[in-house]
């Protein structure tokens, strides 16, 4: 009757029993936050008032794990399920971790709270999982500690692509019990008619491996032309180019190299470059930087099969930029696949610099959001961008965009790509007003298709694996849009 034998049926029942009568599984029509509909509505926050069934229920997850599954720690995902982990882990005597879901400060809090060591295997402990979004948001910075996650409990299984979202992502799931289940139980204990139980059962049905709403985030991308598709419709040889490598290096992955030197950046660029689709640079911060600098940066390109992207933010009016693209110290478009520049000066800015780049077969992105809080990149500025994109597709090859999803017309041309820098695997924000996004927020449910991640790389610990964890989380997220 559950999905483990460990735990009897009695038990299961009395549980799901209990579950009905706090009223955290309910029936009705109730609106998502994804938007749709649904006759069946659970909230397990409420058993933090209910003690004995909240030991109840961490007794019977416990049965639910298998014993091959050994585990050194717990870890629970914010924040219903931690309360759930907190009994787990004092009843069963194995230490707690706490993942925090916002980071304030970039650098002064960590990600995980809590001891422990590397190569430590943590287990992860869910209330509810749906698409295995949360439970991955989790693995994400434990794995990034040094942690080994390979298994996760959950009271109750949606079966809506988690399982198998989650085994791709090498954790296996064990569910106390399914929906599915619950709600037969639920019809044969007389709390549901079978009408009902019919509903459950088809809006289960239709809505099969759904993307997790994520937190404010209203809108999502219903359906992802994959990037081999795209590169077919770019008419723009360097966007060609990027979805044809993000396709053949299974990334989309873009390193910022904010280093502090230009021997730092070429050093980060050959470690890092097997993992990422293209690196981005700031050539102006870079005191050592020689007439060199770019043919080097070539090289390395050239041996991973990366795309160069220069922040230059070009802003000035064509004449201007064109001069500035080709001319003085950095000669930026010797080395430069592709650079970005702001609309606020019109479109003459586009004109100017494709008198540059166009013939060179370069690409050019515009900036139509930006990360920083309270920027004025929206709306009207926004449809702007876009609509001197349509006009330009053979030079501009897509968007610095933040959340192309949530635009009037979604993130629109396919041809066209969306970078979204402001991304790590913690949600937060640094002291100067960046503002930070997980991957999977980014790319699952924003609608974009390629992480920019500077200091969540270039900053930890080990930055070839921090870029291997990234670029696993925002490939498996497209991945997961893609279905
Ligand atoms: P971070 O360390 O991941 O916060 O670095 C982000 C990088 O992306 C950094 O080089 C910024 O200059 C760049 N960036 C950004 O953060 N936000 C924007 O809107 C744009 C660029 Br455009």
């Amino acid at each position: 009757m559950s999905s483990s034998s460990a735990v009897s049926a009695e038990t299961m029942e009395s549980l799901i029993l209990q579950l009905h009568d706090i009223s955290a599984v309910k029936f009705g029509d109730f609106r998502l936050k994804s938007g749709i509909s649904s006759p069946i509505y659970i909230d397990l926050r409420l058993i933090v008032s209910y003690p004995k069934l909240l030991c109840q229920i961490s007794r019977t997850l416990t049965a639910v794990v298998p014993r091959s599954a050994t585990y050194d720690l717990v870890c629970g995902v914010p924040y219903t399920a931690l309360p759930i982990a907190t009994c787990f882990s004092t009843s069963n005597n194995v230490p707690m971790l706490m993942r925090r879901k916002e980071v304030k400060e970039y650098g002064t809090a960590k990600a995980i709270e809590g001891a422990f060591q590397s190569g430590q295997v943590c287990l992860i402990v869910e209330d509810l999982v749906t698409s295995g979004a949360s439970v991955l948001e989790t693995a994400a910075p434990l794995r990034s500690a040094g942690l080994k996650v390979s298994d996760a409990v959950v009271m109750i299984d949606r079966e809506q692509g988690g399982r198998e979202n989650l085994a791709e992502n090498g954790i296996a799931l064990h569910a106390m019990v399914k929906l599915s289940e619950m709600v037969r139980i639920l019809k044969e204990k007389g709390r549901v008619s079978e009408e009902t139980e019919k509903m459950v059962m088809k809006f289960l049905k239709e809505n099969q491996k759904v993307a997790a709403p994520m937190p404010g985030v209203e809108k999502k991308v219903e359906v992802r032309i994959p990037y081999g598709e795209r590169a077919k419709m770019t008419a723009n040889p360097t966007g060609r180019r990027l979805f044809e490598i993000m396709v053949q290096k299974e990334s989309n992955l873009c390193v910022s190299a904010d280093v502090a030197t230009a021997a730092e950046l070429l050093d980060i660029a050959d470690k890092v470059g097997r993992e990422i689709c293209m690196l981005k640079t700031h050539v102006d911060i870079l005191p050592d930087f020689t007439p060199h600098f770019g043919s080097k940066l070539r090289s390395i390109a050239e041996k991973h099969n990366f795309l160069i992207f220069e922040d230059r933010k070009f802003a000035d009016i064509g004449n201007t930029v064109a001069m500035q693209y080709e001319g003085g110290i950095f000669r930026i478009l010797d080395w430069a696949d592709i650079v970005n520049a702001h609309i606020i000066s019109g479109p003459g800015i586009v004109d100017g610099l494709k008198l540059k780049g166009l013939a060179h077969g370069k690409g050019l992105l515009l900036l139509a959001e930006m990360s920083s809080s309270g920027n004025l990149a929206k709306g009207e500025y926004t449809a702007a961008a876009v609509k001197i994109a349509n006009d330009h597709p053979d030079f501009v090859i897509g968007f610095i965009s933040v959340n192309p999803a949530a635009w009037p017309n979604g993130p629109g041309n396919p041809a066209f790509i969306h970078a979204t820098p402001g991304v790590q695997l913690v949600e937060g924000g640094d002291s100067l007003g960046q503002q930070y996004n997980t991957p999977y927020s980014v790319i699952s449910e924003r609608g974009s298709d390629i992480i920019i991640v500077g200091r969540g790389i270039i900053k930890a610990a080990n930055p070839v694996e921090a870029a291997r964890e990234y670029r696993l989380q925002g490939w498996n997220a497209y991945m997961m849009s893609c279905k």
